[in-house]
């Protein structure tokens, strides 16, 4: 069975791992998103790729979610010693290894995708894991900065990168707009569209519907494809009774006029893309709403407390996909 899944960082891989349990003979395709990525002390950093490539090759921070297990920090201590910044964040010295080889490949003129393919060839994750584009894209937040009283420029509004938004105001701010800065003049990288035609079944794993999965949207030609590729797709939601497990997705739907809440979600994909919707059981009362906008809906447990429960939600989502069919 060949599975495209749209993935952004920690919830797409967290689901990304149980699914590969739940049939661990299919062909997986990720397209990764890389809106949040950031260019850092020259460097090119690529949060949910590196996500996604270190939770299935075995080399993710576990508690945290994100960035390298057993890490250091004398780098960026060093850096800050001689004033150069950003603090606020945290690259680690593993990490800073996985940047330094994307950046020079990049430099040397390899796209996004063969870079990316080159760091799978160590973590060896089990999928095919393919940037959304290989053209620059940047999510940015515009946000009106709370008036401090002496800080310039406090009170004025202004956009910040995304990950400025979420890691240096802890999304502190409303999200006023979202916008994937240079995603409507850029192209899916090279076997996106291939995979999207080739695919069996579609999934959208519990990932940011605004920054994660709605970035990846947003590269024309993306939801073109999957609207017109015939073959099931299945959601299931990153809401869980009307929150986002975690993450700021209730800060960045509210920019787009979603309410935060696993039907809203739902709705805000629309009947045009997907075929099925899963919920949580806390959201059962829902699934006659998400029905009636023309999406099949199941409630079943979507906490991803351990890789088996993510398996089953695997199961479910393959379930629906086979009963939509
Ligand atoms: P990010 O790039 O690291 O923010 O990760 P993603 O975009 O892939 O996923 C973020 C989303 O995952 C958030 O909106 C969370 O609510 C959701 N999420 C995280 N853990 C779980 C879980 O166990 N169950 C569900 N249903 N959603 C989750
Ligand atoms: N998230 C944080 O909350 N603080 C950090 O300092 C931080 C550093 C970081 C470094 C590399 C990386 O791949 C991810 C990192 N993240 C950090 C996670 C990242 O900002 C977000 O989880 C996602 O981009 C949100 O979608
Ligand atoms: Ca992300």
């Amino acid at each position: 069975m060949r599975i495209v899944v749209l993935a952004g960082g920690i919830g797409g891989a967290r689901f990304l791992r149980g699914l590969k349990r739940a049939v661990p003979d299919a062909d997986i395709t990720v397209i990764g998103n890389t809106g949040d990525d950031i260019h850092l002390f020259g460097l090119k950093v690529c949060p949910d790729l590196d996500t996604v490539m270190y939770t299935l090759g075995g080399g993710i921070n576990e508690e945290q979610g994100w960035g390298r297990t057993d890490e250091t920090f004398h780098l960026k201590e060093e850096l800050a010693a001689y004033g150069v910044g950003p603090e606020w964040f945290g690259l680690g010295d593993r990490d800073f290894a996985t940047h330094i080889v994307r950046t020079q490949m990049l430099g040397a003129g390899f796209p996004l995708s063969a870079v990316t393919e080159a760091l799978c060839d160590r973590w060896e994750p089990g999928v095919r894991l393919i940037p959304m584009t290989d053209d620059r894209v940047e999510t940015h937040v515009a946000v009106t900065l709370p008036d401090s009283g002496s800080a310039a420029g406090s009170g004025e509004r202004k956009a910040v990168h995304f990950q400025e938004y979420w890691v240096r105001l802890r999304a502190s701010v409303p999200a006023e707009a979202v916008v994937p800065v240079g995603a409507e003049q850029a192209k899916p990288a090279p076997g996106v569209l291939e995979a999207i035609a080739e695919a069996d079944v579609i999934l959208f794993p519990p990932s940011n519907p605004v920054v994660s999965v709605g970035t990846i949207l947003a590269v024309p030609g993306i939801r073109e494809a999957i609207a017109n590729a015939g073959v099931p797709v299945i959601g299931l939601s990153p809401i869980v009774g009307d929150a986002p497990v975690r993450g700021m997705a209730d800060k960045v739907l509210a920019a787009v006029g979603v309410e935060s809440t696993a039907p809203a979600v739902a709705e805000h994909y629309g009947s045009g893309l997907l075929d099925g919707w899963l919920v949580d059981t806390v959201d059962a009362g829902c699934v006659e709403r998400v029905e009636a906008a023309g999406i099949r809906c199941r409630a079943v447990p979507l906490m991803m407390t351990d890789v088996d429960a993510a398996a089953r939600m695997a199961r479910e989502a393959l379930a629906l996909a086979e009963e939509v069919r």
